[in-house]
Protein backbone atom coordinates (compact mmCIF):
# COMPACT_ATOMS: atom_id res chain seq x y z
CA UNK A 1 0.00 0.00 0.00
CA UNK A 2 0.72 3.67 -0.33
CA UNK A 3 2.23 5.08 2.38
CA UNK A 4 3.26 8.35 3.49
CA UNK A 5 7.65 8.64 3.37
CA UNK A 6 9.14 11.92 3.56
CA UNK A 7 8.71 15.68 1.81
CA UNK A 8 8.40 17.09 -1.21
CA UNK A 9 12.04 18.76 -2.74
CA UNK A 10 10.19 21.40 -4.05
CA UNK A 11 7.60 22.88 -1.89
CA UNK A 12 8.32 20.77 1.56
CA UNK A 13 4.53 18.43 1.11
CA UNK A 14 4.36 15.27 1.96
CA UNK A 15 5.21 12.59 -0.15
CA UNK A 16 3.07 9.37 -0.82
CA UNK A 17 5.23 6.79 -1.95
CA UNK A 18 3.89 4.86 -4.80
CA UNK A 19 6.20 2.82 -6.55
CA UNK A 20 9.30 0.42 -4.98
CA UNK A 21 11.72 -1.04 -7.35
CA UNK A 22 13.50 -1.84 -4.61
CA UNK A 23 17.55 -1.76 -5.13
CA UNK A 24 19.13 -0.19 -8.13
CA UNK A 25 22.31 0.26 -9.88
CA UNK A 26 23.29 3.86 -11.49
CA UNK A 27 21.64 3.60 -14.89
CA UNK A 28 24.38 4.59 -16.86
CA UNK A 29 27.51 3.00 -15.13
CA UNK A 30 28.23 1.03 -18.13
CA UNK A 31 31.21 -0.91 -16.51
CA UNK A 32 34.33 -3.06 -17.93
CA UNK A 33 34.32 -6.24 -17.48
CA UNK A 34 36.88 -6.15 -15.00
CA UNK A 35 35.18 -3.51 -12.57
CA UNK A 36 32.09 -6.05 -12.19
CA UNK A 37 31.54 -5.92 -7.98
CA UNK A 38 32.67 -2.54 -7.95
CA UNK A 39 29.49 -0.65 -8.24
CA UNK A 40 26.84 1.86 -7.17
CA UNK A 41 23.32 1.47 -5.87
CA UNK A 42 20.67 3.35 -4.23
CA UNK A 43 16.88 2.54 -3.88
CA UNK A 44 14.66 3.79 -6.50
CA UNK A 45 11.50 4.48 -5.45
CA UNK A 46 8.63 7.07 -6.65
CA UNK A 47 6.28 9.56 -4.40
CA UNK A 48 3.96 12.13 -5.39
CA UNK A 49 3.40 15.35 -2.83
CA UNK A 50 0.07 15.91 -1.79
CA UNK A 51 0.86 19.99 -1.97
CA UNK A 52 2.03 20.54 -5.30
CA UNK A 53 1.89 17.00 -7.26
CA UNK A 54 5.00 16.85 -8.44
CA UNK A 55 5.89 13.29 -8.80
CA UNK A 56 9.90 12.54 -7.55
CA UNK A 57 12.23 9.90 -6.31
CA UNK A 58 12.55 9.62 -2.45
CA UNK A 59 15.99 9.02 -2.79
CA UNK A 60 18.90 11.05 -4.16
CA UNK A 61 21.83 9.51 -6.14
CA UNK A 62 24.85 12.19 -6.07
CA UNK A 63 25.44 14.05 -9.32
CA UNK A 64 28.78 13.04 -9.65
CA UNK A 65 27.85 9.79 -9.49
CA UNK A 66 25.98 10.12 -12.55
CA UNK A 67 27.20 12.83 -14.78
CA UNK A 68 30.63 13.43 -15.54
CA UNK A 69 33.40 12.60 -18.40
CA UNK A 70 32.75 9.05 -18.53
CA UNK A 71 28.42 9.60 -19.22
CA UNK A 72 28.11 7.35 -22.19
CA UNK A 73 24.73 8.51 -23.76
CA UNK A 74 25.27 10.28 -26.81
CA UNK A 75 22.11 12.30 -28.18
CA UNK A 76 23.24 11.94 -31.96
CA UNK A 77 23.12 8.14 -31.95
CA UNK A 78 18.91 8.65 -33.41
CA UNK A 79 18.77 10.30 -36.86
CA UNK A 80 14.88 10.91 -35.45
CA UNK A 81 16.31 13.11 -32.64
CA UNK A 82 18.86 15.10 -34.87
CA UNK A 83 15.71 15.72 -37.18
CA UNK A 84 13.89 16.64 -34.22
CA UNK A 85 16.22 19.05 -32.67
CA UNK A 86 17.61 20.41 -35.98
CA UNK A 87 13.51 21.31 -36.43
CA UNK A 88 13.54 22.87 -32.53
CA UNK A 89 16.37 24.92 -33.08
CA UNK A 90 15.07 26.33 -36.56
CA UNK A 91 12.03 27.19 -35.10
CA UNK A 92 13.28 29.57 -32.45
CA UNK A 93 15.78 31.00 -34.64
CA UNK A 94 12.78 32.00 -36.24
CA UNK A 95 10.44 33.53 -33.37
CA UNK A 96 12.45 34.28 -30.02
CA UNK A 97 15.58 34.52 -31.47
CA UNK A 98 14.93 36.66 -34.45
CA UNK A 99 16.12 40.00 -32.63
CA UNK A 100 19.43 41.99 -32.74
CA UNK A 101 22.33 39.88 -31.07
CA UNK A 102 20.13 37.22 -30.19
CA UNK A 103 21.82 34.71 -26.98
CA UNK A 104 20.87 31.46 -26.27
CA UNK A 105 21.98 28.83 -23.27
CA UNK A 106 21.28 25.26 -23.38
CA UNK A 107 21.45 23.43 -20.27
CA UNK A 108 22.27 19.67 -21.02
CA UNK A 109 23.34 20.31 -24.22
CA UNK A 110 25.16 16.98 -24.39
CA UNK A 111 27.06 16.34 -27.89
CA UNK A 112 25.03 19.50 -29.49
CA UNK A 113 22.98 18.03 -30.99
CA UNK A 114 20.74 21.63 -30.69
CA UNK A 115 22.94 23.76 -30.81
CA UNK A 116 24.78 23.00 -33.84
CA UNK A 117 21.79 24.36 -35.84
CA UNK A 118 22.21 27.31 -33.69
CA UNK A 119 26.21 27.75 -34.42
CA UNK A 120 25.88 26.87 -37.84
CA UNK A 121 23.39 30.18 -38.17
CA UNK A 122 26.51 32.21 -36.44
CA UNK A 123 24.21 32.82 -33.44
CA UNK A 124 25.26 33.27 -29.86
CA UNK A 125 25.45 30.62 -27.92
CA UNK A 126 26.30 28.58 -24.80
CA UNK A 127 25.97 25.16 -23.92
CA UNK A 128 26.22 24.02 -20.10
CA UNK A 129 26.77 20.37 -19.36
CA UNK A 130 28.99 18.77 -16.72
CA UNK A 131 29.62 15.48 -18.79
CA UNK A 132 33.38 16.38 -20.54
CA UNK A 133 33.17 13.22 -23.30
CA UNK A 134 30.05 14.21 -25.06
CA UNK A 135 30.93 18.05 -24.63
CA UNK A 136 33.79 17.13 -26.23
CA UNK A 137 32.07 16.17 -29.35
CA UNK A 138 30.14 19.15 -29.66
CA UNK A 139 33.07 21.52 -29.28
CA UNK A 140 34.70 19.31 -32.48
CA UNK A 141 31.57 20.70 -34.31
CA UNK A 142 32.49 24.48 -33.21
CA UNK A 143 29.41 24.70 -30.79
CA UNK A 144 30.54 26.76 -26.96
CA UNK A 145 29.85 24.50 -24.17
CA UNK A 146 30.74 25.35 -20.39
CA UNK A 147 31.71 22.12 -19.10
CA UNK A 148 30.02 23.02 -15.62
CA UNK A 149 26.83 22.30 -14.25
CA UNK A 150 24.10 24.80 -14.52
CA UNK A 151 23.01 25.87 -10.82
CA UNK A 152 22.29 29.58 -9.61
CA UNK A 153 26.23 30.17 -9.02
CA UNK A 154 27.07 29.12 -12.75
CA UNK A 155 24.31 30.95 -14.12
CA UNK A 156 24.74 34.42 -12.56
CA UNK A 157 28.69 33.83 -13.76
CA UNK A 158 27.08 33.75 -17.25
CA UNK A 159 24.79 36.47 -17.08
CA UNK A 160 27.84 38.24 -15.42
CA UNK A 161 30.22 37.38 -18.95
CA UNK A 162 27.45 37.34 -21.73
CA UNK A 163 24.63 38.93 -20.24
CA UNK A 164 21.18 38.13 -20.27
CA UNK A 165 19.90 35.17 -22.44
CA UNK A 166 17.02 35.54 -24.65
CA UNK A 167 16.20 31.95 -24.87
CA UNK A 168 17.19 29.38 -22.34
CA UNK A 169 16.53 26.13 -23.12
CA UNK A 170 16.85 22.25 -21.95
CA UNK A 171 15.82 18.96 -22.99
CA UNK A 172 15.51 15.69 -20.51
CA UNK A 173 17.85 17.35 -18.25
CA UNK A 174 16.10 19.59 -15.83
CA UNK A 175 13.90 16.59 -14.65
CA UNK A 176 17.04 15.02 -13.69
CA UNK A 177 18.37 17.59 -11.21
CA UNK A 178 17.01 17.26 -7.80
CA UNK A 179 18.22 20.74 -7.01
CA UNK A 180 15.93 22.35 -8.94
CA UNK A 181 15.20 25.09 -6.93
CA UNK A 182 18.90 25.72 -7.73
CA UNK A 183 17.84 25.55 -11.73
CA UNK A 184 15.04 27.91 -11.44
CA UNK A 185 16.68 30.80 -9.67
CA UNK A 186 19.70 30.64 -11.95
CA UNK A 187 17.01 31.15 -14.60
CA UNK A 188 15.64 34.09 -13.33
CA UNK A 189 19.52 35.38 -12.98
CA UNK A 190 20.08 34.70 -16.57
CA UNK A 191 17.23 35.54 -18.65
CA UNK A 192 16.12 38.88 -20.15
CA UNK A 193 12.89 40.57 -18.77
CA UNK A 194 10.73 39.24 -22.08
CA UNK A 195 12.97 35.86 -22.22
CA UNK A 196 11.42 32.58 -22.79
CA UNK A 197 12.90 28.94 -20.92
CA UNK A 198 11.61 26.21 -22.92
CA UNK A 199 12.01 22.63 -21.69
CA UNK A 200 11.11 19.68 -23.24
CA UNK A 201 10.42 16.39 -20.97
CA UNK A 202 9.07 13.00 -21.47
CA UNK A 203 5.46 13.23 -20.21
CA UNK A 204 4.00 11.44 -16.81
CA UNK A 205 0.85 11.21 -18.91
CA UNK A 206 2.19 9.14 -21.07
CA UNK A 207 4.91 6.82 -18.38
CA UNK A 208 1.23 5.96 -16.42
CA UNK A 209 -1.14 5.33 -19.89
CA UNK A 210 1.43 3.14 -21.70
CA UNK A 211 2.79 1.69 -18.49
CA UNK A 212 6.44 3.42 -19.48
CA UNK A 213 8.10 1.78 -16.16
CA UNK A 214 11.44 2.18 -17.41
CA UNK A 215 11.42 5.83 -17.78
CA UNK A 216 11.80 5.79 -14.23
CA UNK A 217 15.44 5.33 -13.09
CA UNK A 218 18.10 7.87 -11.25
CA UNK A 219 18.31 10.26 -13.67
CA UNK A 220 14.53 11.12 -13.99
CA UNK A 221 14.52 12.12 -10.44
CA UNK A 222 11.34 14.15 -11.39
CA UNK A 223 7.85 13.26 -13.87
CA UNK A 224 6.60 16.30 -15.34
CA UNK A 225 3.25 16.74 -16.07
CA UNK A 226 1.57 20.34 -16.98
CA UNK A 227 0.24 20.71 -13.81
CA UNK A 228 2.93 20.50 -11.78
CA UNK A 229 5.24 21.92 -14.00
CA UNK A 230 2.79 25.51 -14.03
CA UNK A 231 2.87 24.83 -9.90
CA UNK A 232 6.64 24.37 -9.43
CA UNK A 233 7.63 27.75 -12.06
CA UNK A 234 5.07 29.71 -10.15
CA UNK A 235 7.16 29.56 -7.10
CA UNK A 236 9.85 30.88 -8.68
CA UNK A 237 8.17 34.08 -10.22
CA UNK A 238 7.71 32.40 -13.57
CA UNK A 239 4.43 31.51 -15.61
CA UNK A 240 3.72 28.44 -17.90
CA UNK A 241 2.50 29.96 -21.00
CA UNK A 242 2.55 27.04 -23.64
CA UNK A 243 2.50 23.38 -23.59
CA UNK A 244 2.67 21.04 -26.92
CA UNK A 245 3.03 17.21 -27.27
CA UNK A 246 6.12 16.50 -28.87
CA UNK A 247 6.49 12.65 -30.75
CA UNK A 248 9.81 11.19 -29.23
CA UNK A 249 10.81 9.33 -26.38
CA UNK A 250 7.37 7.46 -26.41
CA UNK A 251 5.39 11.05 -25.69
CA UNK A 252 6.80 14.18 -24.38
CA UNK A 253 5.89 17.62 -23.86
CA UNK A 254 7.20 20.79 -24.78
CA UNK A 255 6.56 23.72 -21.96
CA UNK A 256 7.02 27.04 -22.58
CA UNK A 257 8.12 29.31 -19.59
CA UNK A 258 8.18 33.64 -18.95
CA UNK A 259 8.14 35.68 -16.39
CA UNK A 260 4.70 35.81 -14.50
CA UNK A 261 2.59 38.40 -16.30
CA UNK A 262 4.70 39.08 -19.29
CA UNK A 263 2.65 36.66 -21.80
CA UNK A 264 -0.56 35.14 -22.76
CA UNK A 265 -1.11 31.71 -21.00
CA UNK A 266 -1.91 29.81 -23.86
CA UNK A 267 -5.76 27.62 -23.76
CA UNK A 268 -4.03 24.77 -24.32
CA UNK A 269 -2.52 25.21 -20.66
CA UNK A 270 -5.71 25.24 -19.16
CA UNK A 271 -6.75 22.28 -21.61
CA UNK A 272 -3.95 19.86 -20.48
CA UNK A 273 -4.18 20.83 -16.65
CA UNK A 274 -8.19 19.73 -16.75
CA UNK A 275 -7.23 16.37 -18.77
CA UNK A 276 -4.54 15.70 -15.69
CA UNK A 277 -7.16 16.62 -13.05
CA UNK A 278 -9.94 13.98 -15.07
CA UNK A 279 -7.13 11.24 -15.38
CA UNK A 280 -6.22 11.71 -11.64
CA UNK A 281 -2.49 12.37 -12.60
CA UNK A 282 -2.36 14.55 -9.20
CA UNK A 283 -3.63 11.60 -7.42
CA UNK A 284 -1.75 8.33 -5.32
CA UNK A 285 -4.59 6.15 -6.53
CA UNK A 286 -4.13 6.19 -9.99
CA UNK A 287 -0.92 4.52 -9.96
CA UNK A 288 -2.08 1.68 -7.87
CA UNK A 289 -3.25 0.90 -11.55
CA UNK A 290 0.29 1.16 -13.35
CA UNK A 291 2.15 -0.35 -9.84
CA UNK A 292 -0.07 -3.91 -10.89
CA UNK A 293 0.44 -3.21 -14.74
CA UNK A 294 4.29 -3.06 -13.88
CA UNK A 295 4.51 -6.47 -12.09
CA UNK A 296 2.37 -8.32 -14.62
CA UNK A 297 4.73 -7.05 -17.37
CA UNK A 298 7.40 -8.45 -15.43
CA UNK A 299 5.75 -11.59 -15.09
CA UNK A 300 5.21 -12.11 -18.48
CA UNK A 301 8.95 -11.09 -19.85
CA UNK A 302 10.36 -13.31 -17.55
CA UNK A 303 7.76 -15.70 -18.10
CA UNK A 304 8.24 -15.95 -21.98
CA UNK A 305 11.98 -15.15 -22.63
CA UNK A 306 12.89 -18.42 -20.34
CA UNK A 307 10.39 -20.24 -22.74
CA UNK A 308 11.79 -19.31 -25.39
CA UNK A 309 15.34 -19.87 -24.34
CA UNK A 310 13.94 -23.45 -22.90
CA UNK A 311 13.18 -24.09 -26.41
CA UNK A 312 16.15 -23.90 -27.52
CA UNK A 313 15.65 -19.93 -28.99
CA UNK A 314 18.32 -17.45 -29.21
CA UNK A 315 17.63 -13.57 -28.05
CA UNK A 316 19.65 -10.74 -28.17
CA UNK A 317 18.86 -7.79 -26.64
CA UNK A 318 19.15 -4.06 -28.34
CA UNK A 319 19.95 -0.66 -27.45
CA UNK A 320 21.89 -0.30 -24.06
CA UNK A 321 19.76 2.42 -22.95
CA UNK A 322 19.18 3.63 -19.53
CA UNK A 323 15.75 2.49 -19.14
CA UNK A 324 17.58 -0.92 -19.59
CA UNK A 325 18.94 -0.81 -16.55
CA UNK A 326 15.09 -0.66 -14.56
CA UNK A 327 13.78 -3.49 -16.81
CA UNK A 328 16.86 -5.77 -16.42
CA UNK A 329 17.47 -5.27 -12.63
CA UNK A 330 13.50 -5.04 -11.41
CA UNK A 331 12.89 -8.10 -13.53
CA UNK A 332 16.19 -10.18 -13.01
CA UNK A 333 17.05 -10.17 -16.68
CA UNK A 334 20.84 -11.42 -17.17
CA UNK A 335 23.29 -12.96 -19.67
CA UNK A 336 21.81 -16.26 -19.06
CA UNK A 337 18.65 -14.91 -21.04
CA UNK A 338 19.67 -12.12 -23.04
CA UNK A 339 23.73 -13.07 -23.99
CA UNK A 340 24.93 -9.65 -25.18
CA UNK A 341 22.89 -6.27 -26.54
CA UNK A 342 24.16 -4.05 -29.66
CA UNK A 343 24.26 -0.70 -29.21
CA UNK A 344 25.67 1.68 -31.86
CA UNK A 345 27.35 3.98 -29.38
CA UNK A 346 31.31 2.92 -29.54
CA UNK A 347 31.58 4.26 -25.50
CA UNK A 348 29.55 1.56 -24.53
CA UNK A 349 30.63 -1.41 -26.67
CA UNK A 350 33.38 -3.44 -24.85
CA UNK A 351 31.25 -2.76 -21.43
CA UNK A 352 28.43 -4.73 -19.33
CA UNK A 353 25.38 -3.31 -18.30
CA UNK A 354 25.23 -1.94 -14.72
CA UNK A 355 24.34 -4.72 -11.93
CA UNK A 356 22.55 -7.02 -14.96
CA UNK A 357 26.38 -7.62 -16.29
CA UNK A 358 24.84 -8.23 -20.04
CA UNK A 359 28.27 -7.67 -22.35
CA UNK A 360 27.17 -4.61 -25.29
CA UNK A 361 28.38 -5.56 -28.88
CA UNK A 362 28.13 -3.46 -32.39
CA UNK A 363 25.20 -3.39 -34.05
CA UNK A 364 27.32 -5.33 -36.98
CA UNK A 365 26.75 -8.25 -34.74
CA UNK A 366 23.48 -8.52 -35.07
CA UNK A 367 23.44 -10.37 -38.25
CA UNK A 368 26.05 -13.13 -37.68
CA UNK A 369 24.04 -14.68 -37.49
CA UNK A 370 20.18 -13.21 -36.55
CA UNK A 371 18.94 -14.60 -33.61
CA UNK A 372 15.45 -15.90 -33.33
CA UNK A 373 14.14 -13.29 -31.53
CA UNK A 374 15.57 -9.74 -30.75
CA UNK A 375 14.25 -7.86 -26.88
CA UNK A 376 13.89 -3.98 -27.55
CA UNK A 377 15.32 -2.06 -24.97
CA UNK A 378 15.09 0.84 -27.36
CA UNK A 379 11.45 0.99 -28.19
CA UNK A 380 11.04 4.49 -28.54
CA UNK A 381 13.09 4.27 -31.62
CA UNK A 382 11.29 1.64 -32.82
CA UNK A 383 10.78 2.90 -35.99
CA UNK A 384 14.43 4.00 -36.78
CA UNK A 385 15.41 0.29 -35.66
CA UNK A 386 13.11 -1.68 -37.73
CA UNK A 387 13.54 0.29 -40.90
CA UNK A 388 17.40 0.24 -39.72
CA UNK A 389 16.88 -3.89 -39.48
CA UNK A 390 14.38 -4.56 -41.99
CA UNK A 391 16.56 -7.66 -42.69
CA UNK A 392 15.79 -9.02 -39.60
CA UNK A 393 12.33 -9.73 -39.81
CA UNK A 394 12.33 -10.44 -43.78
CA UNK A 395 14.38 -13.33 -42.39
CA UNK A 396 12.12 -14.68 -40.10
CA UNK A 397 13.62 -13.23 -36.96
CA UNK A 398 10.54 -11.28 -34.15
CA UNK A 399 10.89 -7.98 -32.17
CA UNK A 400 10.02 -8.10 -28.80
CA UNK A 401 8.46 -5.45 -26.76
CA UNK A 402 7.09 -4.98 -23.13
CA UNK A 403 5.06 -1.79 -23.36
CA UNK A 404 2.59 -0.80 -22.99
CA UNK A 405 2.47 -4.92 -22.52
CA UNK A 406 4.69 -7.35 -23.60
CA UNK A 407 4.24 -8.40 -27.76
CA UNK A 408 6.03 -9.87 -30.46
CA UNK A 409 6.13 -7.70 -33.51
O1 LIG B 1 16.50 11.37 -20.68
C1 LIG B 1 17.45 10.85 -21.19
C2 LIG B 1 17.41 10.53 -22.65
C3 LIG B 1 17.26 11.76 -23.50
O2 LIG B 1 18.53 9.85 -23.08
C4 LIG B 1 18.70 10.54 -20.44
N1 LIG B 1 18.37 10.35 -19.04
C5 LIG B 1 19.51 9.38 -20.95
C6 LIG B 1 19.07 8.84 -22.26
O3 LIG B 1 18.10 7.82 -22.07
P1 LIG B 1 18.20 6.42 -22.85
O4 LIG B 1 19.56 5.88 -22.69
O5 LIG B 1 17.06 5.57 -22.42
O6 LIG B 1 18.03 6.98 -24.35
P2 LIG B 1 17.69 6.35 -25.74
O7 LIG B 1 17.71 7.45 -26.73
O8 LIG B 1 16.47 5.53 -25.70
O9 LIG B 1 18.93 5.37 -26.02
C7 LIG B 1 18.98 4.65 -27.20
C8 LIG B 1 20.15 3.69 -27.18
O10 LIG B 1 20.04 2.85 -28.31
C9 LIG B 1 21.49 4.40 -27.28
O11 LIG B 1 22.46 3.72 -26.48
C10 LIG B 1 21.84 4.30 -28.75
C11 LIG B 1 21.19 3.01 -29.16
N2 LIG B 1 20.74 3.01 -30.56
C12 LIG B 1 21.23 2.03 -31.43
O12 LIG B 1 22.01 1.17 -31.03
N3 LIG B 1 20.82 2.09 -32.74
C13 LIG B 1 19.85 3.95 -30.97
C14 LIG B 1 19.44 3.99 -32.30
C15 LIG B 1 18.46 5.03 -32.77
C16 LIG B 1 19.96 3.02 -33.22
O13 LIG B 1 19.61 3.00 -34.41
N1 LIG C 1 19.56 17.37 -24.09
C1 LIG C 1 20.03 16.09 -24.56
C2 LIG C 1 20.77 15.29 -23.45
C3 LIG C 1 19.91 14.71 -22.38
S1 LIG C 1 20.87 13.64 -21.29
C4 LIG C 1 18.89 15.28 -25.14
O1 LIG C 1 17.73 15.60 -24.91
O2 LIG C 1 19.17 14.29 -25.82
C5 LIG C 1 21.01 14.70 -19.85
C6 LIG C 1 22.21 15.64 -19.93
O3 LIG C 1 22.11 16.55 -18.82
C7 LIG C 1 23.56 14.96 -19.82
O4 LIG C 1 24.37 15.33 -20.93
C8 LIG C 1 24.12 15.47 -18.49
O5 LIG C 1 25.52 15.58 -18.46
C9 LIG C 1 23.43 16.82 -18.36
N2 LIG C 1 23.32 17.41 -17.00
C10 LIG C 1 23.10 16.79 -15.83
N3 LIG C 1 23.07 17.70 -14.82
C11 LIG C 1 23.24 18.91 -15.36
C12 LIG C 1 23.31 20.25 -14.86
N4 LIG C 1 23.17 20.53 -13.58
N5 LIG C 1 23.51 21.26 -15.75
C13 LIG C 1 23.65 21.02 -17.07
N6 LIG C 1 23.59 19.78 -17.61
C14 LIG C 1 23.39 18.75 -16.78
ZN1 LIG D 1 5.43 19.58 -3.51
Amino acid sequence: MAQATSSCRICGGVLTECLDFGTQPVSNAFLRPEHIGNEKYFHLAVGICGTCAMVQQLEEVPREDMFGFDYPYRSCMSAWMRKHFQQTAQALIETELAGADPFIVEIGSNDGIMLDTVSQAGIRHLGVDPSGGPAAVAQDKGVGILVDYFEESSARAIRAKHGPADVIFSANTISHIAYIDSILRGVDALLADNGVFVVEDRYLGDVVEHNYFDQIYDEHFYLFAVHSVGELVSRFGFELIEAERIPVHGGAMRYTIARSGRRKVSQAVRDFVAKESAMGLDHPAVYEHFRAEIKSIRVALVDLLTDLRAQGKSIVGYGATSKSATVTNYCGIDRDLVPYICDSTPVKQGRVTPGSHIPIVPPEQFSGPYPDYALLFAWNHADEIMAKERRFRETGGKWILYVPNVHII
